[in-house]
């Protein structure tokens, strides 16, 4: 049995992405939520090597990084990358581009599933990371048929993105793919991680600090602490 390491679903948008990727494609795990700023962490570090989540463990191998994990599943399951090479080149490149790339989105829009936000400003390099996160969905869905990035199965690609759909709903982005967007948020892993982000107390100060920065709030439709 998998362990994987995750960090609270409200914020962490990496852990996001192997986790959605292992329950949409049947891959079973054990999970291990560890709260931002808890003094787990400081344990945490001596397993993970860069002491950040998500963290994947497989018996006596330890793997970090969300791509790298994404492709040790690969190694072991079939359906995580397209069986086309086509595909294939394209999804993996789509991938390592979100995992290095489209940094003013991932900067400003800091994932917070249960709120909504209106950004304070919208500058060139964010429309940027937009319109280019909209090219590369469109070469995608329209190479590859849909209704997936690289045609007709889920895969690791669209795992990568899917952090950008709870985005796209906290902040209201202006994306023309807006059916991709929902196809995402409508998928029942989606839903599960999205139910377990709302039902969640905890407030991580920074990421709170760091979200006001950017935007203001319209709602906060998270559970309290009583
Ligand atoms: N490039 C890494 C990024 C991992 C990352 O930044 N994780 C955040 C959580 S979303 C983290 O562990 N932050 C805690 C820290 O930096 O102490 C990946 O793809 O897994």
């Amino acid at each position: 049995m998998y362990e994987l390491y995750i960090a609270n679903k409200n914020y962490s948008s990496w852990s996001l992405r192997p986790w959605v990727l292992m329950q949409e494609g049947g891959i079973e795990f054990r999970e291990h939520l560890i709260p931002f700023g808890d003094a787990e962490w400081e344990d945490f570090r001596e397993l993970s090597p860069s002491g950040k989540v998500p963290c994947l463990v497989d018996g006596s191998t330890v793997v970090w990084d969300s791509l790298a994990i994404v492709e040790y599943l690969a190694e072991r399951h079939r359906g995580v990358w397209p069986q086309d090479a086509e595909a294939r080149a394209f999804a993996r490149s789509a991938a390592a581009e979100m995992h290095s790339g489209f940094t003013e989105l991932r900067n400003r829009c800091s994932m917070s599933c249960g709120v909504r936000m209106r950004l304070k400003e919208t500058p060139p390099a964010l429309m940027r990371d937009l319109a280019r996160l909209e090219t590369l969905w469109s070469a995608g869905l329209e190479r590859f048929g849909g209704p997936f990035l690289a045609g007709k199965s889920f895969g690791a690609v669209d795992a990568f993105f899917a952090p950008v759909a709870f985005r796209a709903q906290t902040y209201r982005l202006d994306l023309a793919r807006t059916a991709y967007v929902q196809r995402l948020l409508e998928l029942p892993a989606m839903r599960r991680w999205y139910a377990a982000a709302l039902a969640e107390t905890f407030r991580d100060v920074p990421h709170e600090a760091e979200i006001l920065e950017m935007a203001s709030l319209i709602e906060d439709l998270r559970a309290r602490a009583r």
